[in-house]
């Protein structure tokens, strides 16, 4: 069974997130700011070992309880990795995705004008022909955006891509811990990114998206604020692939059967923790534009909202 769950429904656990975020929708009347994108290949940033506080005890319920982890010092890359990236490396090896074997990829469609849409089902579809060059259809192409982010990328992709660079994919703490700016927790408050640090969603999703970040879909990787590390895009644009297996929750001990259900729709298949929340999350959905956001994905699924970014040891 296909699965698509993503960007996730605002539960009655999470409702209190929803309410909080929905008066902070910033910017949203304002117009869409121009960004200055800084472009790919910008590097790694280094971070420094510690303690980090993941998860986060008042947000979904597989974020539960906030857990405090050794981290050994990493790198981690200043921003996703951009078509170009991935077209210079299909270029040198010939590889195929698995979007591109299989034929078909998971594409978001805004619902048409008068539709009222009330489940995932509404506005994702499984799209013949769309992969990594034809991000929303095989009538699409990715000119002109050599600087975005590479899409419906499977786990299988991202580390064969990993592989040819010599360096590797994230664990989930090391993506929170670095998304955290490298400070021993402090997860956040849960209210919408500023307008200028991570592209998110403005608006009622998914009707409108009123783009007051600059951005509506992605963004060229780089147009939005750094953090205290120097990385962008930790908490919007695209979903990332970490090399974690999914758990509902962060207790060592065995998860309820209803958090099971919750937040793993499809149990027993190869479930990877995907972090960092994407362009279409909105306060009234999904509201996952924070560090201790985490989905499960099945690790050859694709989609045009899912990428990756590399990590490296010292
Ligand atoms: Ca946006």
């Amino acid at each position: 069974m296909r699965v698509f769950w993503f960007g996730g429904i605002v539960t009655a656990a999470c409702a209190s997130w929803a309410a909080w975020t929905m008066a902070s929708v910033g910017g949203a009347n304002s117009p869409p700011t121009p960004r200055h994108c800084a472009g790919g290949s910008a590097g790694f940033i280094a971070v420094p070992g510690g303690t980090a506080l993941i998860g986060d005890d008042r947000g979904y319920a597989d974020e539960r309880p906030a857990i405090a982890v050794p981290l050994a010092a990493f790198r981690f890359a200043r921003h996703e990795v951009t078509n170009g990236e991935f077209a210079a490396f299909v270029a040198a090896t010939g590889h195929v995705t698995t979007a591109e074997l299989r034929g078909d990829s998971i594409v978001f469609a805004p619902p048409r004008a008068g539709d009222i849409p009330v489940s995932p089902a509404q506005w994702w579809r499984v799209v013949g022909g769309a992969d990594w060059r034809h991000p929303e259809g095989p009538e699409s192409s990715i000119a002109g955006r050599e600087h975005y982010p590479v899409v419906h990328v499977s786990l299988d992709d991202a580390e064969a891509y990993a592989r040819w660079k010599g360096a590797r994919l994230p664990t989930e703490e090391e993506f929170e811990y670095a998304a955290q700016g490298g400070k021993d927790g402090s997860p956040g408050d849960g209210e919408q990114p500023a307008p200028d640090f991570a592209n998110t969603w403005q608006g009622p999703f998914p009707i409108s998206d009123l783009a007051s970040d600059g951005h509506a879909g992605p963004a060229p990787v780089g147009c939005y604020r750094a953090n205290a590390l120097g990385a962008h895009d930790l908490i919007g644009n695209v979903w990332e692939w970490t090399v974690t297996s999914y758990r509902p929750g962060h207790s060592p001990g065995p998860a309820s059967s209803a958090l099971i259900a919750a937040s793993a729709p499809s149990a027993g298949e190869d479930l990877r923790v995907i972090k960092g929340g994407s362009f279409l999350c909105a306060p009234n959905y999904c509201a996952r534009y924070r560090p201790a956001a985490r989905h499960a994905q099945a690790r050859q699924e694709t989609a045009s909202h899912l990428g990756f970014r590399l990590a490296a040891n010292p």
